[in-house]
């Protein structure tokens, strides 16, 4: 392996590179290479960067699943010239772009890490060094034979996470992500603590494979105590509508009124996957353990385990555009595909 690993920095915008619009105040973003000029600092890592952008760097609102393409294409056009990826991206948005990449990226041998920041790169007070800095020295760390992570992660706040595993908990603290059912895969403090054995292992010698083709004919519904027969009837009844995901009570627990029974029942008989995940911050969705939860489980509705409604949703649109069999549907969404739940 060459001396000094090679990383590529994707700007695709979010606070990292905004600047406050003199008449109105509202943050929008810059030219990226002023991005750069700001941090000399990146000269003195002992790797070799290069940067690329969005043409139109977007706040991450307004990411959607051909942007997701756009980034894996960026990754695979230049994956064999790149040790490492480090993807700035918009923190609202990014625990869903970091979802989707892990499950487009097949195969992946070299790491992947989305950062951002909740301050802009210029302000005096500004989170978005650090995030940046540390990002690409995790990018280029190698072991002997290969790099040493060799999946889509997530860095904040001196902390590295699974990326598919992550939600975005705070809009003020810098402290900005979570991983509440998978332990960091690094911290940063004195010392950069990777935790080896929690990483992806991926041995496999086949080829970077992007797979893309997102199915948006998607929803999430949040029960609370008094959702509607109507309303409930009316989201399954959309025209189109192949696949919900419903972020029911505790342990997977929901209403056991017959409407909302049958109601879910028609729609998976009609074809509908029904993807159920816990509306807590932490902890698996296990139905059966309570009376309301049996009846889903009767009914067919797929188990989301211990995933993220942000993982749960990418990875129905993933699957769903992927062609799955409607048969294997369940068993395809109950299994990891890069760690994003427990077995
Ligand atoms: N609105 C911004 C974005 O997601 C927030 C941020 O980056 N901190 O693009």
């Amino acid at each position: 392996m060459h001396s000094k690993p090679n990383i590529l920095l994707l700007y695709t915008g979010g606070t990292i590179g905004m600047v406050k619009d003199f008449k109105t105040g509202a943050l929008k973003n810059f030219n990226f290479a002023k991005l750069l000029q700001r941090i000399p600092e990146l000269k003195q890592l002992d790797c070799n960067i290069q940067t690329a952008s969005f043409e139109q760097p977007i706040d991450s609102s307004n990411m959607a699943p051909p942007k997701w393409a756009k980034i894996a294409a960026i990754v695979q056009e230049n994956y064999d010239k790149f040790d490492g990826f480090v993807i700035l991206h918009g923190s609202d948005t990014m625990s869903y772009s970091a979802s989707a990449l892990s499950f487009m990226l097949q195969n992946l041998n070299k790491p992947v890490v989305f950062t951002g920041s909740q301050l802009p790169i210029g302000d005096l007070r500004t989170d978005a060094k650090e995030n940046l800095i540390t990002a690409i020295q995790i990018a280029s760390l190698q072991n002997k034979t290969h790099p040493l992570v060799r999946e889509v992660c997530l860095y904040f706040e001196y902390k590295l996470y699974r990326g598919n595993r992550t939600t975005k908990i705070s809009a003020e603290h810098f402290n900005a992500f979570a991983s509440p059912n998978y332990p960091p895969l690094a911290e940063s403090g004195v010392h950069l603590k990777i935790n080896e054995d929690l990483l992806l292992q991926n041995n496999s010698a086949q080829p970077l494979k992007v797979s893309e083709g997102f199915d948006d004919n998607v929803v999430i519904i949040k029960m609370f105590p008094g959702i509607s027969e109507q309303v409930l009837t009316s989201i399954l009844n959309t025209p189109g509508l192949k696949g919900a995901v419903l972020e029911t009570y505790g342990a997977g627990n929901a209403p056991t009124d017959i409407y909302f029974i049958s109601t879910l029942q028609r729609a998976i008989e009609r074809g509908l996957h029904i993807v159920n995940v816990t509306q807590c911050s932490g902890g698996s969705v296990n139905m059966g353990h309570y009376e309301t939860s049996t009846l889903l489980k009767e009914i067919g509705v797929i188990s989301g385990k211990d995933i993220t409604t942000e993982a749960a949703i990418t990875k129905l649109m993933y699957l769903l555009g992927q062609q799955v069999p409607p048969a294997d549907f369940k068993a395809r969404f109950e299994e990891p595909l890069c760690g994003e739940l427990s077995e």
